[in-house]
Formats: C-alpha cells, structure tokens, sequence
C-alpha cells in the first residue's frame, strides 16, 4: 500500500512511518517541521537527539535498504502542493497526524490559539477537499483524541466508540437515533479535533470518502522496534511543561531526581497507549478501512486508563522521587472516572504493551541516558487555562 504519512516528523508519525515501511508499505512523509520550529520559539529541545529528516531517512535506507520519502509541505497553507501530491503519487491511503498537538501551547496566547485553530482545522479541511477535487479513492486515517469526549462522562457505561444511541422522544414514542458523541474539549488544541470531526462526517456523507478517525490517548514511551535500530532513527521525547505528556514527563523526572508534577490532587484518569501500539494500531486501522458510503469509522486508540496521582506513586515507589502537588494551571475536573470501550482494536489483534512491561526500560534506556540534555528551568508548566490562574513557583532549586 502507498501511504502518505503528513505529520511523519513528529512524535507519532516518524515511529509510524517506519513501521509502515518496515511492514513494507511505499510511505512519504509531509511535514512542514512546524514542531522543530516550535521548540526554537519555546528555546526547548526533545530530550533525545533527533535528527534532520535528511538524516533520518539516508540512515533508515544505509539500515534496511527500504526507501521512504520526503516533501516539505505545509498542508494548512500549501493546497495546490498538496492536491499534486494526491494527483501525482496517488496514494491509496493518508494517515493525518499534522497537527499543533499541544493543549497547553493552544492555551498560551491569543496567538496561539488562532495558530492552532487556523492550521489544524484549515489543513484536515485542506486534507478532505484535495481527496475529492483529485478524484481517487484515498483512504483517510486521521488522528482524534480521547479529549473530544471530554471527561464528564461517569459512571459503569464504557464510552462508546464515536457514536451514541438516543432515544428522542416525540409525540408517537420514542425515536432511537445513533448521534456523534456530544464534543466537550477541555482546551482550543481538543476544540480543533472535535471540529475535524464535523469536517469528516460532511465529506464521508456527501463525497463518500473512506475516513477512520482514531480517537488516541496519551501516548507514552519513546523507541520502536524500528526508531531503536540506530541513534540516527531514534524518536523525539517532549518534556518541557507545553509540549512534554504526563507520563513520559514523570519518567524524565525521576531520572533526574526533579518532585514529580501532579497537577492539583492527581485526580484526573486519563486513557494512555505506548507508541508501539499507536504503530500497530495505525496499521491496523489502514488495512481495515470503511467502505465508501460508510460513515466515519471511529475507534478508541487506548489501551489502559490511570490516575495521574497513581502514575505518580508508581514511579516515586519505583525510583524515590518525591510527589509535588503542584496548583493545577489547567482548568479542568479535579477528579474524574473514566471508563473506555476499546473493543474495535482488541477484536483486531492488538496486543497491548502495559505499562508494568515498558515503564522500567523506558526510565533506563531514554530518560537515564539522556538525562544531560534536560532543561530544568522548561519542566514546570506555566500556560495558564485563564488570565489571572498562577502557575507554581518554579521547583527547581
Ligand atoms: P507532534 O507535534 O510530535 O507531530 C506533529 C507533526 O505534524 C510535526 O512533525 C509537525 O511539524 C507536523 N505538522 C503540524 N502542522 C502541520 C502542517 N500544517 N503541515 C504539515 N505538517 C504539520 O505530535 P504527535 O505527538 O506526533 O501527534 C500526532 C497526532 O496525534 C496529532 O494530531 C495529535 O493531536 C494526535 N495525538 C497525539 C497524542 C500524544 O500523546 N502525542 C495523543 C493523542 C492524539
Ligand atoms: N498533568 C499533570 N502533571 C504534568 C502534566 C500533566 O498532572 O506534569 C495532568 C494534566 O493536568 C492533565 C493530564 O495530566 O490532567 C494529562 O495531561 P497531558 O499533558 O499528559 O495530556 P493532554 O493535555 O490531554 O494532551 C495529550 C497530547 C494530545 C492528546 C491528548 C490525548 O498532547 O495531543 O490529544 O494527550 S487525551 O488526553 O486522551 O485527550
């Protein structure tokens, strides 16, 4: 299968795009290395040593003798380029990761708000127009997240994959109507995924585009089969306080014997994954797609919920670091339950890496040997949800 990979430099896409050619997929990348360009303006950068694109992609063919490539291409800005690419290469599928990603970033500025509102919403609607006007039949895999849902949702009922059922009560009875899950991002950067999604059930129906949205939570670990072959492939690990997630943030921490970031109590649950199942699933979701006509196929991306205040005793029962209670910049629920259907993915094959298996060689093999590189001063998170929230004082002695 020909796949173009947008987003293939970031966290998850350069990970997926290896796994897709070692599978062997014709994979390019297009990425406009907006998130190189991000960590400058943050004066950040990833805590393993990424390399260029240039780089990574000679090393993965000196490595395998497999080819994958490059265009450096914004999709929120370039359309003409874009639609090229779908008339010229024609590939059978796209997988969209290329999206400003960060919740805390989204929330820092007027700024930045309409930075990730303009490129997210404008490159997936850019995505969708281009499929139609270049007249092939492109599969579309995109990456959602779990925040659409948001996390007011409580009780014994699992949330679905995507749809609900309701009854809607009219003078001759109820009516059963399947609906989009009701949308309740907890940030501008979860607002743009529940916008995309609008965005896909309009061209799923009326232009009957094949269109898999998967709705991921927070991806943990860092090295994939692939990514470990050579320094050169390794994979980027974000742990400043925008762009850096929550486990792979306390892991970090611990190795270089910082308090452990618990936002508030701790209490929020929250659905995580490890990169090597994001790979496994997104070639999952490419290999069984809807058929066109089909509504938007929505999966669960997820394979275990956790207590962020858990996560922390874990890893503080696991290295001696202590556990700072930190006031929460965020403006969100202070203790939620979270209860996830995930059955699409399972019924497929996927066989969950948990986190007893990845947590100790990750702290060994990444957060250990890169300790050097870390900025102390870039932990603590300081967006703030609204004017006027204080962040901490800054831990670091
Ligand atoms: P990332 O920021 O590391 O990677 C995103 C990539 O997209 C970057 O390389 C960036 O340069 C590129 N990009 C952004 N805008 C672009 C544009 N207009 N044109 C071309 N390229 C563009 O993020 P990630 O962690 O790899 O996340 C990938 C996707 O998965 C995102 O859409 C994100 O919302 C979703 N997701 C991530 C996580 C997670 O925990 N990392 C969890 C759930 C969902
Ligand atoms: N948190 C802490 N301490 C920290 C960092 C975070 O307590 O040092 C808390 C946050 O307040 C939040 C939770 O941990 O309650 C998760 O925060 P996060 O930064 O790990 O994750 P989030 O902002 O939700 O975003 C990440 C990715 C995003 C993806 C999302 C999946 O950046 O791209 O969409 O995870 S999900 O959370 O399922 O919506």
């Amino acid at each position: 299968m020909k796949v173009l990979v947008i987003g293939g430099d970031g966290f998850c896409g350069w990970p997926t795009a290896l796994y897709l050619s070692d599978q062997g997929h014709d994979v390019i990348v297009a990425d406009n290395l907006s998130r190189r360009t991000i960590d400058a303006e943050l004066g950040i950068e990833s805590l393993t040593p990424i390399r260029s694109m240039e780089e990574r992609v000679a090393a993965w063919k000196e490595i395998t003798g497999r080819t994958i490539g490059f265009v450096h291409l914004d999709v929120a800005e370039e359309y003409d380029r874009l639609l090229e690419i779908f008339r010229t290469d024609t590939p059978d599928a796209v997988v969209h990761f290329g999206e400003q990603r960060a919740a805390p970033y989204s929330m820092r500025s007027d700024t930045t708000k309409r930075y990730t509102v303009d490129n997210n919403v404008r490159g997936t609607h850019n995505v969708l127009a281009a499929i139609v006007e270049a007249g092939k039949d492109i599969a579309l895999v995109h990456l959602g997240t779990m925040g659409v849902y948001g996390y007011g949702w409580s009780g014994s009922a699992p949330i679905p994959e995507g749809y609900l059922t309701v009854k809607v009560p009219t003078p001759d009875g109820d009516l059963e109507r399947e609906i989009l899950h009701p949308a309740n991002p907890g940030s501008v950067y979860h607002l743009t995924k529940t916008l995309d999604q609008l965005l896909f059930a309009f061209y799923a129906a009326n232009d009957q585009i094949r269109i898999t949205d998967l709705h991921q939570g927070i991806v943990w670990g860092t090295q994939t089969d692939q990514t470990a072959l050579d320094e050169r492939l390794i994979n980027r690990f974000d742990y400043d306080g925008d762009y850096g997630t929550v486990l792979n943030r306390f892991l970090m921490q611990a190795a270089i014997g910082h308090p452990l970031t618990v936002h508030g109590t701790g209490g929020q649950t929250r659905a995580f994954i490890h990169i090597r199942d994001t790979v496994r699933c997104i070639e999952i979701a490419l290999t069984n797609p809807p058929a066109a006509g089909d509504k938007v196929m929505v999966f669960n991306q997820v394979t275990e919920t956790y207590r962020v205040r858990d996560l922390a005793e874990l890893i503080s029962g696991l290295t001696g670091v202590e556990v700072a209670n930190l006031p929460n910049p965020r403006r969100e629920a202070a203790e939620n339950e979270l209860n996830v259907s995930r059955d699409r993915f399972v019924a497929l094959g996927l066989n969950a890496t948990t986190l007893s298996e990845g947590l100790l060689s990750e702290c060994r093999d990444i957060a250990q040997k890169y300790r050097d590189r870390a900025d102390t001063t870039k932990i603590i998170a300081r967006s703030v949800w609204r004017k006027g929230m204080e962040t901490s004082p800054d831990l670091v002695k």
